[in-house]
């Protein structure tokens, strides 16, 4: 990485507020990898939903970032289906897996009270509830799901940045290395085995501007006239991810772009950038009909089967990427 974006990182982290739960969140980290990091297990970060950026110490207001976090949490299941572990890091109060049948507030609308102690299903949802409970708990109780929720932009790099199967405990090591050069030995050898086997799968929205750090402490108070404001641009992660964190990772990105003339073209420029594995180009309007996933040598359409009832694009690109996620497993190990 070159100096100058290293430190721009590190003041980044150094002026972010602390992490909340950092410690509950390595613990469960240390778990999932224990349980799941073994063997020829594969394992998918997917990142999901928007990130908010206060504009306030004591935030009041915030700018937030569109995304429902539908791609994310149909995509989870997907992964999960075809044999994945899943950190799914994802933006609080978004989509979640298996509970994208349900109506937006399930519990008043699914539920009914029988009588002063009992509860039950009503019966138009009884199938989707029953299966949602079903298919969720056995993700999590079997230890395949770790489910992260963020809300700010500190959240989701901070989280992110511990969040790396394999890699992560490299990282953290790294920055212990003065004390414990033997321990970073050790366990830098017995992680790097997992390399390949991972993959990042980032559909989060994440914002790349960030208000400028020596923002207001309190309430901006909207009758001092109009307001300047200076927005400061997020170092990209993405390049740090590649070349530090997870080098050996199959990493794929998303472009989302409002103007189709300039989609596909950015995405082919973040692919090289960013050397991620593929970057999935989407447009706002139809992104649940089409995407075009654009690697170095070919851009697929993928499209969402108009013929079946409840279809998503999800599901092909999940194949998909689970098909190139096999192919780039068996070069890395050649
Ligand atoms: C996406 O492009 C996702 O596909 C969507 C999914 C956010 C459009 P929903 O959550 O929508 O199902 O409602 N995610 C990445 C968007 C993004 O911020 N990309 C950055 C960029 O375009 C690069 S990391 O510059």
């Amino acid at each position: 990485m070159n100096s100058s974006l290293g430190s721009e990182i590190d003041s980044f982290y150094e002026s972010a507020p602390p992490l909340k739960e950092r410690d509950s969140i390595m613990e469960k980290l240390n778990e999932f990898v224990e349980l799941n990091c073994k063997g020829t297990k594969r394992v998918v970060c997917v990142t999901s939903g928007g990130t908010t950026v206060p504009l306030e110490q004591r935030c009041v207001r915030y700018i937030d970032n569109f995304s429902s976090g539908h791609r994310g949490a149909a995509s989870t299941e997907y992964f999960l289906k075809a044999g994945y572990a899943i950190i799914f890091l994802y933006r609080r109060a978004t989509s979640q897996p298996y509970c994208r049948s349900l109506p937006d507030d399930p519990l008043l609308e699914c539920f009914e009270a029988t009588d002063e102690l009992n509860i039950q299903v009503r019966q138009p949802y009884s199938e989707a509830v029953k299966r949602a409970i079903r298919d969720h708990h056995a993700a999590v109780a079997g230890g395949f799901l770790l489910k992260l929720p963020f809300t700010t932009i500190f959240e989701y790099l901070q989280v992110f940045k511990i969040a790396i199967p394999g890699r992560s405990f490299l990282l953290l090591i790294e920055y212990l290395v003065l004390y414990y050069e033997q321990m970073l030995q050790m366990v830098a050898v017995s992680l790097r085995s997992l390399g390949p086997l991972a993959m990042f799968y980032l559909a989060a929205a994440v914002s790349g501007l960030l208000c400028s750090l020596e923002k207001h402490e309190h309430k901006i108070q909207s009758g001092s006239g109009p307001l300047d404001m200076r927005l400061v641009q997020v170092p990209k992660m993405l390049s740090v991810l590649r070349t530090e964190w997870a080098p050996m990772a199959f990493c794929i990105s998303f472009k989302l772009e409002t103007d189709t003339k300039i989609l596909l073209d950015k995405a082919d420029m973040a692919l090289r950038k960013y050397k991620m594995n593929a970057v999935v180009a989407n447009e706002l309007l139809t992104r649940k009909e089409v995407v075009v996933v654009v690697t170095d040598s070919e851009k697929i359409s993928v499209q969402r089967d108009k013929t079946e009832a409840g279809s998503d694009v999800e599901n092909p690109l999940v194949k998909l990427l689970v098909d190139r996620h096999s192919a780039f497993i068996k070069d890395s190990n050649a």
